[in-house]
């Protein structure tokens, strides 16, 4: 079998690639320090990076990388840059000023502008844009996955002086800004979506690396205009969430249910938990249909439980074996004190989620404390949080912040402290002023904080995105909550994920065409086998909205 050399410098999406690599058959190995023997006898090398430059690059350095990187390039192997591993080809970025990258290209990254009214980071997927020769089978008209606030800007002139240097370059547009998302010269080649997490079409790109080859895919017309982009979503197609809702039933086994209202007991059959299904399962089967990320919550992480049986750790890397979207695991990232009394700060259970194949983690609970926090401290965060110290080591990217608020009606703006607005929907007691209030350990307690002020000191705090339940809609099937979405996205620039009450696939046209949701998310209606991930895609299709198609 032939072997993948991986550059490990404790990237979060390592065990991604390493799955999806073996996947495509071939054998991995990690290359942890720069003096491996095996660095001088690899033949393929894939250097993968996400979240932090300086934070990567640095790690390249003080571990030694940097000369045996340039040695084995210069020795004419192969290797590919994957996300931050292709912005260490360049001098340097504005996200970590201080950090020099390996200056193979000539350039800096700069941040993504949000002037425009796009959500940074970009997440979400996104198309390439030809040029004249597209490298290892990159296909204007398939979707990659991108997650990134940072990018190699460019006009035309650069793309003109790049290529003089022997680059090819791959464009891609966010909004009205276009950057490099991929270039090649010679044995080098990199992309800044993520191949491993990019389903089928992803995938391929790898197996082309990794083969050396530059396949050309034909589309007739009519493909064409169906899978070309329109930009009428500042370039990304809209991103479709499967969730799963996991916890042990009554009789210990592991289960998706699914709650009204957050109540998951059946009303009948002496109140079971509903059991709609085994996570692995499913998770493969929304896959399959064509979700564009599956999030798996632990909706019972209030209970303690030794952390190293934590189930979900299990649930995790069987999936991410096979599911080639990206991940999101929630419930229970915080600090621990595990059964035996050992204290587990929230940035190692979180590293243990990322180690098993999760993409992001969600945080919930402990959000709404340190929101609380920061605004006790004047609107400042002391940088211990879960969401600050995770952030840090993994990208604002990898933290999302799970929010369950429910509406509050008041009689006017003055009663509370938190922001209000004039619902189209007034109560039975005709009160037309609201906010929404969040709640912890899943609707079991409400505080005296917003979710708008929680969405704020979050994005403040290094959140990288916004999953927004609403207790009143959850299980509902009346559709999203759609003054909520659009409450909360003002309050924040990052992506925010409209979740709790889709009940058909309207509901999330819906979603995308009344509000600024970036991403729709849908539970009971896939697990009671209503309605297909395939066939919400189809009636977006059908409505004129673009979504990703993942064929072979
Ligand atoms: O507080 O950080 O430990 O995280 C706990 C996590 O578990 C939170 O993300 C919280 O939302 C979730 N959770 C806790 N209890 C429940 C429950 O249902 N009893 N589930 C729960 C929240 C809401 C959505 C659901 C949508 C869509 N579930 O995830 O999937 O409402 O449903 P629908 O499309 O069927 O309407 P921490």
């Amino acid at each position: 079998m032939t072997v993948v050399h991986i550059i490990d410098v404790e990237s979060g999406n390592l065990q991604s690639l390493q799955n999806a690599v073996n996947y495509l058959g071939y054998e991995t190995r990690l290359i942890k320090s720069a003096t491996d023997p095996e660095l001088q006898t690899a033949e393929q090398i894939i250097l993968p990076g996400v979240g932090n430059f300086g934070h990567f690059v640095d790690n390249l350095t003080s571990r030694g990388f940097e000369q045996p990187i340039k040695d084995y390039i210069a020795s004419g192997r192969p290797l590919m840059g994957i996300c931050v591993g292709l912005q260490a080809l360049f001098n340097g970025s504005v996200e970590s000023p201080s950090s020099k990258g390996l200056s193979f290209i000539n350039g800096t990254l700069s941040k993504f502008d949000t002037s425009e009214g796009k959500s940074v980071p970009e997440i979400g997927w996104n198309t390439v844009i030809p040029e004249a020769d597209l490298f290892f089978g990159l296909d204007p008209y398939k979707r990659y996955y991108f997650v990134h606030s940072f990018a190699m800007i460019v006009d035309e002139n650069r793309v003109n002086e790049m290529n003089k240097e022997g680059w090819n370059v791959a464009l891609t547009k966010y909004g009205n800004e276009t950057f490099v998302s991929a270039i090649h010269r010679d044995n080098v080649f990199a992309t800044q979506f993520h191949p491993e997490k990019s389903g089928k079409a992803g995938l391929q790109i790898i197996d082309n690396f990794l083969k050396g080859i530059h396949p050309v895919t034909e589309y007739s017309n009519e493909q064409k205009s169906l899978l070309e982009n329109d930009y009428t979503n500042f370039g990304l197609t809209r991103r479709i969430i499967a969730c799963l809702d996991v916890r042990t039933n009554d009789q210990g086994d592991l289960v998706v249910t699914k709650g009204d209202q957050y109540d998951v007991r059946e009303k009948s059959d002496e109140g079971d938990v509903r059991n709609l299904g085994k996570p692995v399962e499913l998770a493969q089967r929304y896959y399959d249909q064509g979700a564009d990320e599956v999030t798996f919550l632990n909706i019972t992480s209030f209970r303690n439980c030794p952390l190293k049986d934590t189930p979900m750790l299990d649930v995790l890397k069987l999936a991410a074996k096979t599911v080639f979207v990206p991940l999101t695991v929630g419930g229970g990232i915080k600090d621990v004190v595990d059964v035996d009394g050992t204290k587990v700060p929230a940035l190692e259970v979180a590293g243990m989620y990322f180690r098993s194949g999760a993409d992001k983690v969600s945080i919930g609970t402990d959000a709404v404390f340190a929101a609380e926090k920061f605004y006790a401290n004047g609107e400042k965060g002391d940088g211990t949080s879960p969401i600050e110290t995770i952030s840090k080591a993994y990208g604002a990217q990898a933290v999302v912040i799970s929010v369950d608020p429910k509406r509050v009606y008041v009689n006017n703006e003055n009663e509370t402290k938190n922001k209000c607005f004039q619902t189209s929907r007034p109560n039975a007691e005709g009160q037309n002023w609201c906010w929404y209030q969040c709640t912890i350990m899943g609707g079991r307690e409400s505080r005296d904080l917003g979710a708008w002020e929680l969405a704020h000191a979050c994005e403040a705090l290094g959140a990288g995105e916004i999953l927004l339940n609403c207790i009143d809609k959850d299980g509902s099937n009346s559709g999203y909550d759609l003054e909520l979405i659009d409450y909360v996205k003002s309050a924040v620039s990052i992506p925010v994920i409209a979740s709790s009450g889709a009940g058909n696939p309207s509901h999330f046209e819906e979603g995308f065409i009344k509000t600024r949701a970036d991403a729709c998310l849908g539970a009971g209606m896939f697990h009671r086998g209503e309605y297909t991930v395939n066939e919400v895609k189809s009636h977006l299709t059908s409505s004129g909205l673009k979504v990703r198609i993942d064929k072979e």
